[in-house]
């Protein structure tokens, strides 16, 4: 029987994967993410098997598997499932993915079929009639075919139809999926290729881009990542700057040493000796320790940005006349993106038409959610971290713009929105140009998920439009000073955050603390989370004076690790 059959390839498929004693796997933020030989090729078995049902219960639509830990050092590693429409796999079947990663070789037959009886997937029609779809791809990381070849095998023990897209960036990856699934759909997403993907960007760039003139050369910082590769491609299909381009120079873009990966080398000579030095590079270093990649050599208001490891997150920088350090990051790319848009849309003639929202978590930065709504005159929801909460939310929004504070964000345009930007009659060559550029962003924009490529050339597309300096994006309005520290605890897993994440609702008594701390500090605001993806409780604080966030921040860490250790000693 085919049933039978398939129960026991998944079994012997899995061999070389066994599940590692004593380990629990959740699926979290973005997806599992761990120490790469900690058993992760167990997991991404099991995540083969929640695919191919996935796209079964999905009627056979194409399903993404990536293979990344994005910002996590070289040595770890994750997978996570893309929906058909290229967003995060819906919640709902995080538990089913949480239960395969977890069960036994052995029992995967078993727990294949249950699932296919709970979920009604029919198990003996499921592989040979119609044949559930997946693609994937992987990052740079060394242990990335390992894991290929577990995800291989239990496809192949599901007969699944699959493409392998080998190396990409997340957001490429998303942007296949849903070509796939809109090929012959009344609004098709794009070719489900590499060049397709390049050739959508740069044509919606130049198109966007009408008319203007960007000022000066950009740096990228690849974070040696898969968007150093990536971009070199993506520029040969950009005009250049003796063409009324963009003139990018790409930095750290050294893949072909992976324990390279979010990091960077420098040599420095000293005392007749030389030395090589590790530093960290990446737009999770400068966000987190707001300073650039110490081999930058950025001369004052120079523009400069950095991607992560899987290049779905940017921020911006720029250093003043003072060597001073500024930071762009996501809260400004949603300002500035929203700004871009909702003057657009008023110039085209059709801005009451359309509510045009933004979204963010806890992370942003109070000044930048007082800006949106009091001077943008724009609605703000706040969600917990993790794209999938945010993306969701901006759906409820005609022009629905996301972003964390870590360079994590997009644009979602809904039907009307871009029913009306294409059937507007434009009164004026001034209402059909700003028309144009709303249609143009609707493709230069990764609409599946954030994706830094396709922000930074938005980024520049909006500066151009406003022949604005970096200082001048910064001057939009005052950061309110921050910091952010990581607090390594027992088991993070005790601290429960509510109120999008922005209160602790158990250890009991913590969060009583941290309001404490923040009451006694002027315009203070902080909030402590467990991390998704490290093994550690992520803590924030904002002061009006850089001392005090400092203070705060530090104060909310010791009632974290007070906690912690204290949960630790009751278990
Ligand atoms: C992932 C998620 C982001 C999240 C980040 C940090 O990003 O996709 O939504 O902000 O992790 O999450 P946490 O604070 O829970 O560790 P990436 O770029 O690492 O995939």
């Amino acid at each position: 029987k085919i049933q039978d059959e398939v129960k026991s390839a998944l079994v012997q498929n899995a061999a070389p994967y066994p599940l590692p004693e004593g380990k629990r796997f959740q699926y979290g933020t973005a997806g599992f993410r761990m120490k790469a030989d900690l058993g992760l090729d167990h997991v991404v078995y099991a995540v083969g098997i929640v695919a191919a049902l996935r796209s079964k219960r999905r009627n056979e639509a194409t399903i993404g598997v990536m293979i990344t830990a994005s910002h996590n050092p070289a040595e770890d590693n994750g997978v996570k499932v893309v929906d058909p429409m290229g967003d995060m796999l819906e919640q709902e079947w995080e538990e089913y993915a949480t239960k395969l990663a977890n069960t036994e070789n052995a029992l995967f037959g078993d727990v294949y079929e249950k699932l296919t009886n709970d979920l009604l997937v029919d198990p003996v029609h499921q592989v040979h009639t119609r044949k559930s779809r997946v693609v994937f791809a992987r990052d740079t990381r060394a242990s990335g075919p390992h894991l290929i070849k577990a995800l291989k095998a239990s496809l192949d023990a599901l007969h699944v139809e699959y493409t392998d897209y080998g190396i990409l960036t997340t957001p490429m990856l998303h942007h296949m999926v849903r070509c796939h699934n809109t090929k012959n759909s009344p609004r098709p997403f794009g070719e489900a290729s590499e060049a397709g993907y390049y050739k959508k960007m740069a044509n919606a760039f130049k198109k966007a881009m009408y008319g203007r003139k960007i000022k000066g050369h950009l740096t990228v910082d690849c974070a040696n990542g898969v968007g150093g590769p990536k971009l070199h491609d993506l520029l040969k299909y950009l005009p250049n700057a003796s063409n009324d381009g963009i003139d990018i120079k790409v930095v750290n873009d050294d893949v072909i040493k992976p324990e390279a990966l979010n990091y960077e080398v420098m040599l420095s000579v000293a005392c007749n000796n030389s030395l090589l030095i590790i530093f960290q590079c990446g737009a999770d270093y400068v966000k987190t320790k707001q300073r650039a990649p110490p081999s930058s050599n950025a001369v004052p208001f120079e523009r400069c940005c950095s991607l992560d490891g899987d290049a779905d997150r940017i921020v911006y920088y720029f250093i003043d006349d003072n060597k001073e350090f500024h930071l762009l990051d996501g809260d400004r790319i949603a300002t500035l993106a929203a700004n871009f848009i909702a003057d657009q849309a008023r110039i085209a003639g059709i801005g009451d038409k359309l509510k045009i929202g933004v979204v963010q978590t806890a992370y942003a930065n109070g000044a930048s959610t007082e800006y949106i709504q009091k001077v943008m005159k724009l609605p703000v929801d706040c969600t917990p971290t993790g794209v999938k909460h945010l993306h969701h939310a901006a759906k409820r929004f005609d022009i629905g713009v996301y972003f964390e504070a870590n360079g994590h964000g997009t644009v979602l345009f809904n039907d009307n929105a871009i029913d009306i930007i294409k059937s507007h009659d434009p009164q004026s060559p001034g209402q059909k140009h700003a028309l144009e550029s709303l249609d143009a962003l609707t493709d230069l924009i990764n609409q599946a998920v954030g994706d830094a490529l396709s922000d930074m050339l938005l980024t520049e597309v909006a500066l151009a439009h406003r022949a604005w300096s970096p200082q001048d994006w910064m001057n939009t309005y005052i950061d309110l000073p921050n910091k952010l520290v990581r607090v390594v605890v027992p088991d993070r897993n005790v601290f429960k955050a509510v109120d999008a994440e922005r209160r602790l609702e158990s250890p009991a008594g913590a969060q009583a603390r941290i309001d404490h701390y923040v009451n006694l500090t002027n315009r203070g605001r902080a909030f402590a989370r467990a991390s998704g993806t490290e093994d550690a409780v992520r803590v924030y604080a904002e002061a009006h004076s850089a001392r005090d966030a400092e203070k705060l921040a530090n104060q909310v860490a010791e009632v974290v690790e007070a906690y912690g250790m204290r949960a630790a000693s009751k278990s």
